[in-house]
């Protein structure tokens, strides 16, 4: 057997974020975020699901910290309601909802787990959407204005920040291909919204350093790796352009102040251009102390004319499929951590998402998801492997601590470590719940 050790310095955690668990949509002061109201538009959700809800975290925050104590994790990635702390998502700070937090980041505390906090997981208040949403400039503006609340209200509390989860998914997925809230399909929105996020990005990381929050702060991109299936420069440049839509466009920015030119183009041929106006591009180069990066699939592809927007097609090379249908390639995510490295340097990076779909039902009161412990081990082996690459690898948290609302799958597929019964709500931790405690407490798993 071979032993896979992971250094003692490496934080371990579990994640989850708001609208996926908390439920109590209506409740504590809350007002509609775009979720709420995509959710319940019929045809969205698959099953017609939303997060009415959900695990009910909001009203069992004790049950599920005490799930992360139990498990023994170093840290706990959560997300923060926009919607609780500005209901109309600009003006008055709604209590009750900073009182949820601090219960929660207290409970955290005491259980001696860190919180590590997003501040954007995607539910957007309402209002802000009535009024253009991401594609207008003023949303930047309100983003600055929540991020200034959470900062002041949780300074000395909480020293891990995130400020915008998976911006490809926020602008591409859910304003072009128009699968997630609130669901345009229009490129050059789309694009301009890629940038506003990154805008709202580099501000936020502004402030947090004009008021001296001790702590670091980073986003979370989410990453994919396509190989080329041959050696043509058609094939390579097709998966170039995969990985450079979700990577390079979001990163470049960051590191190198500029967006990639091979994707500018690309965008431009399809008639989308970029608004850029004078200083924004200083303002997302802001030094960020961390990158977070949520990488779950992978796959082999190449060049096909006409296919998509990138002109490029999956190959099925027989991989293993998680539930929701997603290629389980671990080579995918050690190829991105070193791809990282090499192109913007020796940066901090926590793996802010990493996990599978299986939808393993409670049997006798255990439910045996032993392919989800297979995957992890092969992912964390694929970390393992970055480390000793030199990839600055800081911490590896995994989606997610709980089942839970899986956007728009509904409550059909399933990621947690903990398995939710959505009539009861009743918990019940899965044989890779105690298979990732044990790995926690040694530091070492055998593969
Ligand atoms: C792409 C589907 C057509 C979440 C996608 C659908 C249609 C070309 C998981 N990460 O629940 C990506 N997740 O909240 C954040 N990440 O395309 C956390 N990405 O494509 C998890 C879904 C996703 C997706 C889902």
């Amino acid at each position: 057997m071979t032993i896979i050790e992971l250094p003692k310095h490496i934080k371990l955690g579990a994640a989850t974020a708001a609208y996926q668990i908390e439920g109590a949509a209506f409740e504590g002061g809350r007002k509609a975020s775009i979720w709420d109201t995509f959710s319940h538009t019929p045809g969205n959700v698959r099953g017609g699901d939303n997060g009415d809800v959900a695990c009910d975290s909001y009203h069992r925050v004790e049950e599920d910290i005490a799930l992360l104590r139990e498990l023994g994790v170093d840290i706990y990635r959560f997300s923060v309601s926009w919607p609780r702390i500005l209901p109309n998502g600009t003006g008055d700070i709604n209590r009750e909802g900073l009182d949820y937090y601090h219960k929660l980041v207290d409970g955290l505390l005491d259980a001696g787990i860190k919180p590590v906090c997003t501040l954007y997981h995607w539910d957007l208040p309402q209002s802000l959407q009535d009024r253009g949403g991401w594609g207008n400039r003023e949303t930047i503006d309100c983003f600055l204005e929540y991020s200034e609340v959470m900062f002041k209200e949780f300074r000395g509390k909480i020293d891990k920040w995130l400020t915008i989860n998976e911006p490809w998914c926020i602008s591409f997925l859910s304003n072009y291909i128009g699968v997630h809230a609130p669901g345009n399909q229009d490129l050059p929105l789309a694009l301009n919204i890629s940038h506003h996020l990154l805008v709202a990005h580099g501000k936020a990381v502004q402030k947090f350093r004009e008021l001296g929050v001790e702590g670091e702060i980073g986003f979370a991109p989410n990453t994919t790796w396509k190989e080329p299936f041959s050696t043509t420069s058609a094939d390579r440049e097709a998966c170039r352009r995969e990985v450079g839509w979700f990577i390079e466009w979001f990163l470049d920015p960051v590191f190198k102040g500029s967006y990639p030119s091979f994707m500018v183009n690309w965008f431009s041929q399809k008639g989308a251009e970029l608004t850029i106006e004078e200083g924004d591009m200083e303002l997302i180069q802001q030094p960020v102390d961390f990158i977070g990066i949520n990488y779950y699939e992978g796959s082999v592809a190449r060049y096909q004319k006409g296919n998509g927007l990138l002109d490029s097609e999956d190959i099925n090379m027989g991989y293993h499929h998680t539930d929701i249908d997603w290629p389980v390639y671990p080579d995918g995510f050690y190829n991105v951590l070193c791809h990282i490295t090499q192109r913007y340097g020796d940066v901090p990076i926590y793996i802010t998402e990493n996990g599978a779909c299986y939808n393993n039902e409670v049997q006798n009161g255990r439910v045996m998801d032993t392919e989800r412990i297979d995957y992890l081990k092969r992912h964390l082996t694929a970390v393992q492997r970055s480390l000793e690459s030199g990839v600055n690898i800081k911490g590896y948290i995994v989606w997610s601590l709980l089942d839970n609302f899986e956007w728009a799958e509904g409550y059909t597929m399933r990621f947690g470590l903990v398995h939710v019964n959505y009539r009861t709500l009743e918990r019940t931790k899965k044989e890779s719940y105690y298979w990732y405690q044990k790995t926690v407490q040694n530091r070492w798993f055998e593969l």
